[in-house]
Parts: structure tokens; C-alpha cells; sequence
């Protein structure tokens, strides 16, 4: 078993995602984020427990559902709070929105409105590490959809035969849009995939934290040593549809009540309690913390300015070099 201290932060780090989630839905409800929004709800504990495994000047590679990434690896929550808002205090100065959100700082490369673009990215900043000798390693997160691409093979096949520090997390939420899993894929788990490509794969509780902290903390190491690329496939389920409007109506009754009633935030902190790292009264003050940070955060947020108009070109296209 790990840690106490371990418990509380895969705790408080599944929480704050869900708690900025929220918030994110509140915004969205007063109708102050603009676009189209892909929430993570339901899929925290996934994010919690990989970044939890990785150290800071680690890399994440996100995807179009990608706040949940941006926030468990340290982003600022106000920062971006303004970037879904639009605004010039956001983490891309309010030119990436959702599908874009990103924090540099905090070690994420980027999130992407096309699915699967991120592996070969994820590649490219583990060659570099590699080359430079950083020993830093990549979280790639990617959904069950994403690895019917054809950069799925290509970048498991690259990482794989050049030993590259990459952590391949695919979320298999059983969907993609509308579609399920099982339509598109002939085996029950998209792990199996892996071996294909000689690297060394699990089937986690992607509801659990602990679960896939543990299979992270493995891969983590694996990367760093050397040894090359891991894939962890994590079952989750998303709590709404896929995208803001969609009410989800295409997925059986039982398995969503099935899946629903897992929360992951419920299941890390009974663990947590389960063996005595912290009591009901701790967890709640926590709750309370974060919910205070994310106000101010959304207040911070709403409170912005737009970028003005004749910056829109800014920071856009790379320079002349
Ligand atoms: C290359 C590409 N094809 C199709 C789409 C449309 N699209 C957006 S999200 C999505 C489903 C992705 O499913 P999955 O990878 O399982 O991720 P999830 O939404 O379940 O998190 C699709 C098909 C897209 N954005 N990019
Ligand atoms: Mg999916």
C-alpha cells in the first residue's frame, strides 16, 4: 500500500479536477464560455493518478477533453478559468479556449481538437528528451476512439523501437461521440493492441485512483530507466455526453447506472479513510479549500478583459526563424 500522504494527494487531486469541472459547468450555464466544452467529469481520477506518478518538468500531451489533465499536472486554476472565458489573462492569452487549454509551465504540451494528433506529438517530446538526456518522461492521454487512428500504430511502433519515455494512458470511456468501443474494436480491451507492438501493457479501474497511480508509478519508472514505453488502459465513464448538449441517451440504462454510481471521487476517499489517512472532517476541509479556490478562480476569470482586437494575430504563428 502507499503512502498516507500519497492517499490525500490522489484525494485532493481528483477533487480539485471535479471541483474546477464544475465550476467550468456553472461558467458555461451563464453562458460565459464560448465554443463547445468536452468535460472531464467522471474521468478525474484517471488525470489524478498519472500526474500524481510524475514529477514537474514531466510532460502531459492532452486531447480535446483536456482540462482535467491541465489541471491535475498544477495549472492555475484562474489562468485557465480565463483562457475557456476567452480572456487575455488565460494561459494562451485567451486564444486556445477548451480544445486548446494548455500550461507550458506546468509541463503540458497541448491539447487538440483532432483526435489521436497528440501520440505522435507525445513522441516527439520524448525523442527530445531522450536526445537531450533530461530523463523526463510523457503522459499521453488518449481516448478509446483515438486508437482506431493511424497514428496509434505508427506511434506505438516509433516509441516502442527506440525505447522512448512515453506513457501511453488511453481512457476507454467505452465511446467515441456516439459510437461504442465495441463497434469499432475487435478485442474487449484496446491494451491488447499493445502487444503488437511489444510494449508492456495493463487494464486498470480508471475509476480508482489508487489503481492507476500504481500502474503509473510502474510505468514511470520503466520510462526513466530506460526500458521504454508502457500502455495503461483505464475504464472510466464519462458523467454527461460527450460534448455540452449531447444528453448520452445511446447508452444502456444499466450500465450507466452501472458506471454512475462509481464516483470516483466517493471511491478515493473512502480508501483514504479505509485506511486512516485522513478522517470525514479532513476530507471535507479540503473540499471546502478547493471550493474557495475555484471561486476565486472563476471570479478572477469573469473579472478579465478580452484580449484586444488588434493583438488577435499575436502569439499565433511561429516566427521567422
Ligand atoms: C481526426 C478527427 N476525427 C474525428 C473528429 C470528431 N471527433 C471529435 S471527438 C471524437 C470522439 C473521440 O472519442 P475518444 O477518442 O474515445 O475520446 P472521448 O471523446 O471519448 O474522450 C470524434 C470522432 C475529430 N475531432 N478529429
Ligand atoms: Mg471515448
Amino acid at each position: 500500500m502507499v503512502s498516507k500522504k500519497t492517499l490525500v494527494e490522489l484525494y485532493t487531486r481528483t477533487l480539485k479536477v471535479r471541483l474546477f469541472e464544475e465550476k467550468v459547468w456553472d461558467l458555461f450555464g451563464q453562458n460565459l464560455v464560448p465554443g463547445t466544452l468536452h468535460l472531464y467529469l467522471g474521468q478525474e481520477a484517471v488525470a489524478a493518478g498519472i500526474t500524481a506518478a510524475m514529477k514537474d518538468s514531466d510532460w502531459v500531451q492532452s486531447t480535446h477533453r483536456g482540462h482535467g489533465h491541465v489541471i491535475a499536472k498544477g495549472a492555475d486554476p484562474k489562468k485557465a478559468l480565463a483562457e475557456l472565458l476567452g480572456k487575455k489573462t488565460g494561459s494562451c492569452k485567451g486564444k486556445g479556449g477548451s480544445m486548446h487549454i494548455t500550461e507550458f509551465d506546468a509541463g503540458v504540451l497541448g491539447a487538440t481538437g483532432v483526435v489521436a494528433s497528440g501520440l505522435p506529438i507525445a513522441v516527439g517530446a520524448a525523442l527530445s528528451s531522450q536526445m537531450k538526456g533530461t530523463n523526463d518522461v510523457v503522459a499521453c492521454f488518449f481516448g478509446d476512439g483515438a486508437s482506431n487512428n493511424g497514428t496509434f500504430g505508427e506511434s506505438l511502433n516509433m516509441a516502442a523501437i527506440w525505447k522512448l519515455p512515453v506513457i501511453w494512458v488511453v481512457e476507454n470511456n467505452f465511446y467515441a461521440m456516439g459510437t461504442p468501443i465495441k463497434l469499432t474494436c475487435p478485442s474487449e480491451n484496446i491494451a491488447a493492441r499493445a502487444d503488437g507492438y511489444c510494449t508492456p501493457n495493463v487494464v486498470v479501474d480508471g475509476n480508482n485512483a489508487l489503481e492507476v497511480y500504481e500502474a503509473a508509478v510502474e510505468a514511470v519508472k520503466r520510462a526513466r530507466d530506460g526500458d521504454g514505453p508502457t500502455l495503461i488502459e483505464c475504464k472510466t465513464y464519462r458523467k454527461r455526453g460527450h460534448s455540452r448538449f449531447d444528453p448520452a441517451k445511446y447508452r444502456p440504462k444499466e450500465e450507466a447506472e452501472h458506471w454512475l454510481s462509481r464516483d470516483p471521487v466517493d471511491i478515493i476517499k473512502e480508501i483514504a479513510i479505509k485506511e486512516g489517512a485522513i478522517t470525514e472532517k479532513e476530507a471535507e476541509k479540503i473540499r471546502k479549500k478547493l471550493e474557495k479556490e475555484m471561486e476565486e478562480a472563476g471570479k478572477f476569470a469573469v473579472e478579465s478583459d478580452y484580449p484586444e482586437p488588434e493583438k488577435a494575430l499575436e502569439d499565433v504563428y511561429a516566427e521567422e526563424f
